[in-house]
Protein backbone atom coordinates (compact mmCIF):
# COMPACT_ATOMS: atom_id res chain seq x y z
CA UNK A 1 0.00 0.00 0.00
CA UNK A 2 1.21 3.58 -0.76
CA UNK A 3 1.18 5.73 1.80
CA UNK A 4 0.08 9.09 0.65
CA UNK A 5 -0.56 11.82 3.21
CA UNK A 6 -4.29 11.63 2.50
CA UNK A 7 -4.53 7.86 3.99
CA UNK A 8 -1.64 8.89 6.92
CA UNK A 9 -4.12 11.43 7.89
CA UNK A 10 -7.40 8.87 7.74
CA UNK A 11 -5.73 6.48 9.55
CA UNK A 12 -4.58 8.67 12.33
CA UNK A 13 -8.33 10.19 12.46
CA UNK A 14 -9.08 8.56 16.14
CA UNK A 15 -6.19 9.30 17.23
CA UNK A 16 -6.15 13.06 16.34
CA UNK A 17 -9.48 13.99 17.57
CA UNK A 18 -8.95 12.29 20.44
CA UNK A 19 -6.00 14.48 21.18
CA UNK A 20 -7.45 17.58 19.83
CA UNK A 21 -10.53 16.42 22.53
CA UNK A 22 -8.03 16.57 24.95
CA UNK A 23 -6.34 19.52 24.36
CA UNK A 24 -9.70 21.48 24.22
CA UNK A 25 -10.78 20.03 27.54
CA UNK A 26 -8.22 20.63 29.47
CA UNK A 27 -8.51 24.24 31.18
CA UNK A 28 -6.23 26.88 30.63
CA UNK A 29 -3.46 26.98 33.47
CA UNK A 30 -4.33 30.52 34.01
CA UNK A 31 -8.13 31.86 33.35
CA UNK A 32 -8.55 35.66 33.79
CA UNK A 33 -11.31 37.97 33.72
CA UNK A 34 -10.96 41.17 31.43
CA UNK A 35 -14.66 43.32 32.78
CA UNK A 36 -15.37 46.60 30.62
CA UNK A 37 -18.95 49.07 30.64
CA UNK A 38 -19.43 48.59 26.81
CA UNK A 39 -21.46 46.23 24.63
CA UNK A 40 -19.48 43.16 22.53
CA UNK A 41 -20.62 45.60 19.38
CA UNK A 42 -18.27 48.66 20.66
CA UNK A 43 -14.76 48.58 18.43
CA UNK A 44 -13.64 47.98 22.03
CA UNK A 45 -15.06 45.00 22.41
CA UNK A 46 -13.94 43.66 19.12
CA UNK A 47 -10.38 44.66 19.32
CA UNK A 48 -10.31 42.94 22.76
CA UNK A 49 -11.63 39.58 21.23
CA UNK A 50 -8.78 38.99 18.31
CA UNK A 51 -6.25 40.39 21.10
CA UNK A 52 -7.71 37.51 23.67
CA UNK A 53 -7.61 35.20 20.96
CA UNK A 54 -4.13 35.71 19.92
CA UNK A 55 -3.12 35.99 23.37
CA UNK A 56 -4.64 32.30 23.92
CA UNK A 57 -3.21 30.82 20.75
CA UNK A 58 0.31 31.91 20.84
CA UNK A 59 0.45 30.92 24.72
CA UNK A 60 -0.65 27.35 23.30
CA UNK A 61 -3.87 28.04 25.53
CA UNK A 62 -1.85 28.48 28.82
CA UNK A 63 -3.83 32.04 29.42
CA UNK A 64 -7.46 32.07 28.56
CA UNK A 65 -9.33 36.00 29.21
CA UNK A 66 -12.78 36.11 29.03
CA UNK A 67 -14.58 39.39 28.06
CA UNK A 68 -17.19 40.93 30.74
CA UNK A 69 -18.70 42.76 28.63
CA UNK A 70 -21.57 45.63 29.37
CA UNK A 71 -20.92 45.86 33.18
CA UNK A 72 -21.67 42.16 33.42
CA UNK A 73 -19.88 41.99 36.45
CA UNK A 74 -20.95 44.80 38.09
CA UNK A 75 -21.02 48.78 37.27
CA UNK A 76 -17.54 50.64 36.89
CA UNK A 77 -17.53 51.57 40.59
CA UNK A 78 -17.91 48.13 41.59
CA UNK A 79 -15.95 46.74 38.83
CA UNK A 80 -12.70 49.11 40.09
CA UNK A 81 -13.00 47.59 43.88
CA UNK A 82 -12.69 44.00 42.21
CA UNK A 83 -10.11 44.61 39.89
CA UNK A 84 -8.32 45.88 43.28
CA UNK A 85 -8.60 42.65 45.20
CA UNK A 86 -8.12 40.61 42.56
CA UNK A 87 -11.91 39.22 41.85
CA UNK A 88 -11.27 40.52 38.63
CA UNK A 89 -8.03 40.47 36.63
CA UNK A 90 -8.12 43.36 33.95
CA UNK A 91 -10.51 45.93 33.38
CA UNK A 92 -10.51 49.02 30.73
CA UNK A 93 -11.66 52.43 31.87
CA UNK A 94 -11.59 55.98 31.84
CA UNK A 95 -8.99 57.90 33.69
CA UNK A 96 -11.30 59.99 35.12
CA UNK A 97 -13.44 57.37 36.81
CA UNK A 98 -9.92 55.80 37.41
CA UNK A 99 -9.39 59.22 39.47
CA UNK A 100 -11.59 58.10 42.20
CA UNK A 101 -8.51 56.03 43.19
CA UNK A 102 -5.80 57.87 41.06
CA UNK A 103 -6.59 61.57 41.22
CA UNK A 104 -4.25 62.63 39.17
CA UNK A 105 -5.19 60.05 36.32
CA UNK A 106 -8.23 62.68 35.24
CA UNK A 107 -5.50 65.10 34.06
CA UNK A 108 -6.49 64.08 30.29
CA UNK A 109 -9.91 64.64 30.96
CA UNK A 110 -10.02 68.36 31.49
CA UNK A 111 -12.41 70.10 29.21
CA UNK A 112 -11.49 71.54 26.07
CA UNK A 113 -7.77 70.95 26.45
CA UNK A 114 -7.42 68.32 23.21
CA UNK A 115 -8.08 70.66 19.76
CA UNK A 116 -8.14 66.92 18.04
CA UNK A 117 -6.65 63.59 18.14
CA UNK A 118 -3.61 64.30 16.77
CA UNK A 119 -2.77 66.27 19.97
CA UNK A 120 -4.99 63.47 21.90
CA UNK A 121 -2.19 60.53 20.59
CA UNK A 122 1.01 62.75 20.79
CA UNK A 123 0.03 63.55 24.43
CA UNK A 124 -1.28 59.80 25.68
CA UNK A 125 1.34 58.18 23.92
CA UNK A 126 4.03 60.49 25.09
CA UNK A 127 4.88 62.29 28.53
CA UNK A 128 1.13 63.34 29.57
CA UNK A 129 0.71 59.45 29.25
CA UNK A 130 3.56 58.05 31.13
CA UNK A 131 2.74 60.21 33.47
CA UNK A 132 -0.98 58.96 34.59
CA UNK A 133 0.87 55.36 34.19
CA UNK A 134 3.17 56.38 36.75
CA UNK A 135 0.03 57.33 39.03
CA UNK A 136 -1.42 54.28 37.88
CA UNK A 137 1.61 52.19 38.80
CA UNK A 138 1.68 54.03 42.77
CA UNK A 139 -1.73 52.97 43.73
CA UNK A 140 -0.59 49.04 42.70
CA UNK A 141 -2.63 48.81 39.05
CA UNK A 142 -0.29 47.56 36.35
CA UNK A 143 -1.76 49.89 32.88
CA UNK A 144 -1.31 48.42 29.91
CA UNK A 145 0.85 51.30 27.50
CA UNK A 146 -1.33 51.85 25.10
CA UNK A 147 -4.68 53.60 26.09
CA UNK A 148 -7.88 52.67 23.66
CA UNK A 149 -10.60 54.99 22.65
CA UNK A 150 -14.14 56.33 23.45
CA UNK A 151 -14.03 59.87 21.45
CA UNK A 152 -14.64 63.30 22.09
CA UNK A 153 -17.91 63.67 23.94
CA UNK A 154 -21.01 65.66 23.49
CA UNK A 155 -23.93 66.37 25.06
CA UNK A 156 -27.48 65.08 24.13
CA UNK A 157 -30.90 66.16 26.18
CA UNK A 158 -34.44 65.00 26.11
CA UNK A 159 -36.06 68.15 26.66
CA UNK A 160 -34.81 71.37 24.60
CA UNK A 161 -31.79 71.39 22.03
CA UNK A 162 -28.45 72.66 23.96
CA UNK A 163 -27.01 75.61 22.14
CA UNK A 164 -24.85 78.06 24.51
CA UNK A 165 -24.18 77.52 28.10
CA UNK A 166 -27.31 79.50 29.15
CA UNK A 167 -29.20 76.15 27.85
CA UNK A 168 -27.22 74.22 30.85
CA UNK A 169 -28.36 76.62 33.75
CA UNK A 170 -29.98 73.77 36.13
CA UNK A 171 -30.44 71.07 33.70
CA UNK A 172 -30.35 67.95 35.06
CA UNK A 173 -27.53 65.57 33.61
CA UNK A 174 -26.07 62.51 34.00
CA UNK A 175 -21.92 62.45 34.43
CA UNK A 176 -19.79 58.99 34.92
CA UNK A 177 -18.65 58.53 38.94
CA UNK A 178 -15.81 61.29 39.24
CA UNK A 179 -15.11 64.15 40.74
CA UNK A 180 -13.88 66.37 37.47
CA UNK A 181 -16.93 65.20 35.75
CA UNK A 182 -19.04 67.00 38.79
CA UNK A 183 -16.80 69.33 39.07
CA UNK A 184 -16.99 70.63 35.24
CA UNK A 185 -20.54 70.43 34.46
CA UNK A 186 -21.17 72.55 37.85
CA UNK A 187 -18.94 75.26 36.36
CA UNK A 188 -21.04 75.10 33.55
CA UNK A 189 -24.05 75.65 35.77
CA UNK A 190 -25.65 72.52 35.20
CA UNK A 191 -27.09 70.16 37.71
CA UNK A 192 -24.81 66.78 37.50
CA UNK A 193 -25.55 63.22 39.07
CA UNK A 194 -23.78 61.26 39.07
CA UNK A 195 -24.74 57.46 37.34
CA UNK A 196 -23.22 54.69 36.53
CA UNK A 197 -23.10 53.71 32.53
CA UNK A 198 -24.88 50.41 33.61
CA UNK A 199 -27.69 52.83 34.79
CA UNK A 200 -27.34 55.52 32.34
CA UNK A 201 -30.16 54.21 29.71
CA UNK A 202 -32.76 53.67 32.97
CA UNK A 203 -31.70 56.62 34.43
CA UNK A 204 -32.35 58.77 31.13
CA UNK A 205 -36.05 56.75 30.11
CA UNK A 206 -37.69 57.32 33.88
CA UNK A 207 -37.03 60.90 33.48
CA UNK A 208 -34.20 61.21 36.85
CA UNK A 209 -32.07 63.65 34.16
CA UNK A 210 -32.75 65.61 31.16
CA UNK A 211 -29.47 64.84 29.71
CA UNK A 212 -26.28 62.75 29.35
CA UNK A 213 -23.16 63.78 27.63
CA UNK A 214 -21.22 60.49 25.58
CA UNK A 215 -19.12 60.40 22.33
CA UNK A 216 -21.60 59.61 20.08
CA UNK A 217 -20.81 56.29 19.48
CA UNK A 218 -21.87 55.64 22.68
CA UNK A 219 -25.09 57.18 22.22
CA UNK A 220 -25.10 54.94 18.98
CA UNK A 221 -24.06 51.47 20.67
CA UNK A 222 -26.15 52.10 23.97
CA UNK A 223 -29.10 53.23 22.31
CA UNK A 224 -29.61 56.52 23.68
CA UNK A 225 -31.73 57.67 20.42
CA UNK A 226 -34.75 56.15 22.28
CA UNK A 227 -34.55 58.06 25.41
CA UNK A 228 -32.85 61.55 23.78
CA UNK A 229 -33.82 63.62 20.79
CA UNK A 230 -31.23 66.74 21.07
CA UNK A 231 -27.70 66.32 20.33
CA UNK A 232 -25.25 69.13 20.70
CA UNK A 233 -21.89 68.71 19.55
CA UNK A 234 -19.61 70.47 22.20
CA UNK A 235 -16.48 68.44 22.13
CA UNK A 236 -16.03 69.38 25.49
CA UNK A 237 -13.71 66.63 26.57
CA UNK A 238 -11.67 63.82 25.09
CA UNK A 239 -12.46 60.40 27.00
CA UNK A 240 -10.22 57.22 26.66
CA UNK A 241 -9.57 53.57 28.28
CA UNK A 242 -6.85 52.87 30.38
CA UNK A 243 -6.29 48.80 30.49
CA UNK A 244 -5.54 47.65 34.06
CA UNK A 245 -4.48 44.71 35.41
CA UNK A 246 -4.57 43.45 39.31
CA UNK A 247 -0.73 43.98 40.32
CA UNK A 248 -0.57 39.96 41.97
CA UNK A 249 -2.60 38.03 38.78
CA UNK A 250 -0.04 40.20 36.72
CA UNK A 251 2.58 38.90 38.36
CA UNK A 252 1.53 35.67 38.88
CA UNK A 253 2.38 35.24 34.94
CA UNK A 254 5.49 33.98 33.72
CA UNK A 255 7.59 37.03 31.70
CA UNK A 256 6.85 34.95 28.39
CA UNK A 257 2.99 35.41 28.77
CA UNK A 258 3.10 38.67 29.90
CA UNK A 259 4.94 40.02 27.02
CA UNK A 260 2.38 38.69 25.10
CA UNK A 261 -0.72 40.25 26.83
CA UNK A 262 1.30 43.48 26.50
CA UNK A 263 2.09 42.84 22.56
CA UNK A 264 -1.71 42.06 21.76
CA UNK A 265 -3.50 44.17 24.19
CA UNK A 266 -1.10 47.26 22.79
CA UNK A 267 -1.20 46.31 19.16
CA UNK A 268 -4.34 46.66 19.01
CA UNK A 269 -4.61 49.95 19.98
CA UNK A 270 -4.25 51.86 16.92
CA UNK A 271 -6.83 49.45 14.77
CA UNK A 272 -9.27 50.47 18.24
CA UNK A 273 -8.71 54.09 18.12
CA UNK A 274 -9.01 54.18 13.80
CA UNK A 275 -12.33 51.96 14.15
CA UNK A 276 -13.67 54.30 16.98
CA UNK A 277 -13.03 57.26 15.27
CA UNK A 278 -14.45 56.18 12.22
CA UNK A 279 -17.65 55.20 14.22
CA UNK A 280 -17.92 58.51 15.64
CA UNK A 281 -17.43 60.44 12.67
CA UNK A 282 -20.08 58.38 10.58
CA UNK A 283 -22.66 56.87 13.38
CA UNK A 284 -23.95 60.47 12.69
CA UNK A 285 -26.20 60.26 10.18
CA UNK A 286 -27.81 57.25 11.42
CA UNK A 287 -29.04 58.61 14.60
CA UNK A 288 -30.39 61.36 12.73
CA UNK A 289 -32.38 58.81 10.89
CA UNK A 290 -33.45 57.54 14.51
CA UNK A 291 -34.47 60.62 14.86
CA UNK A 292 -32.34 62.65 16.85
CA UNK A 293 -31.38 66.76 16.26
CA UNK A 294 -28.23 67.73 15.75
CA UNK A 295 -26.42 71.19 16.85
CA UNK A 296 -23.20 72.63 16.25
CA UNK A 297 -22.55 75.47 19.12
CA UNK A 298 -19.84 77.86 19.37
CA UNK A 299 -17.34 75.59 21.73
CA UNK A 300 -15.15 78.63 22.77
CA UNK A 301 -18.71 79.88 24.74
CA UNK A 302 -18.45 76.47 26.92
CA UNK A 303 -14.54 77.33 27.10
CA UNK A 304 -15.35 80.60 28.18
CA UNK A 305 -17.75 79.86 30.75
CA UNK A 306 -15.54 77.48 32.26
CA UNK A 307 -12.56 79.83 32.68
CA UNK A 308 -14.52 82.66 33.83
CA UNK A 309 -16.36 79.92 36.87
CA UNK A 310 -12.38 79.36 37.88
CA UNK A 311 -12.60 75.32 36.41
CA UNK A 312 -8.95 75.85 34.92
CA UNK A 313 -7.44 77.67 38.01
CA UNK A 314 -9.15 74.91 40.61
CA UNK A 315 -7.92 72.45 38.69
CA UNK A 316 -4.35 73.35 38.13
CA UNK A 317 -4.16 73.89 41.76
CA UNK A 318 -5.30 70.11 42.35
CA UNK A 319 -3.28 68.75 40.08
CA UNK A 320 -1.09 70.68 41.02
CA UNK A 321 2.40 73.13 38.75
CA UNK A 322 4.37 69.83 37.93
CA UNK A 323 1.17 67.72 36.33
CA UNK A 324 -0.65 71.02 35.20
CA UNK A 325 2.94 71.29 32.89
CA UNK A 326 3.13 68.25 31.76
CA UNK A 327 -0.51 69.05 30.04
CA UNK A 328 0.75 72.37 28.92
CA UNK A 329 3.73 71.18 27.43
CA UNK A 330 0.94 68.94 25.61
CA UNK A 331 -1.90 71.31 24.44
CA UNK A 332 -0.13 74.83 24.99
CA UNK A 333 -2.01 77.49 28.09
CA UNK A 334 -4.87 76.95 28.81
CA UNK A 335 -5.01 79.77 30.71
O1 LIG B 1 -19.85 55.97 31.46
C1 LIG B 1 -19.70 56.52 30.37
O2 LIG B 1 -20.32 57.54 30.05
C2 LIG B 1 -18.71 55.97 29.39
C3 LIG B 1 -19.26 54.71 28.78
O3 LIG B 1 -18.43 56.88 28.39
C4 LIG B 1 -17.44 55.74 30.15
O4 LIG B 1 -17.00 54.67 30.32
C5 LIG B 1 -16.78 56.93 30.70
Amino acid sequence: MMITRRTMLAGSGALALGAAFHTRARAAEYTYKFANNLPTTHPLNIRLKEATDKILEETGGRLAINIFPSGQLGNDTETLSQLRSGATEFFSLSPLILSTLVPNAAISGIGFAFPDYDAVWKAMDGELGAFARSEIEKKGLVPMEKIWDNGFRQITSSSKPITSPEDLKGFKIRVPPSPLWQSMFSALGAAPATINAAEMYTALSTGTVDGQENPVAIISLFKLYEVQKYCAMTNHMWDGFWFLANKRAWETLPEDIREIVSENLNGKADAQRADTKKLNDTVREDLIKLGMAFADPDKSAFRATLASAGFYGEWKQKFGDGAWDILERAVGDLG
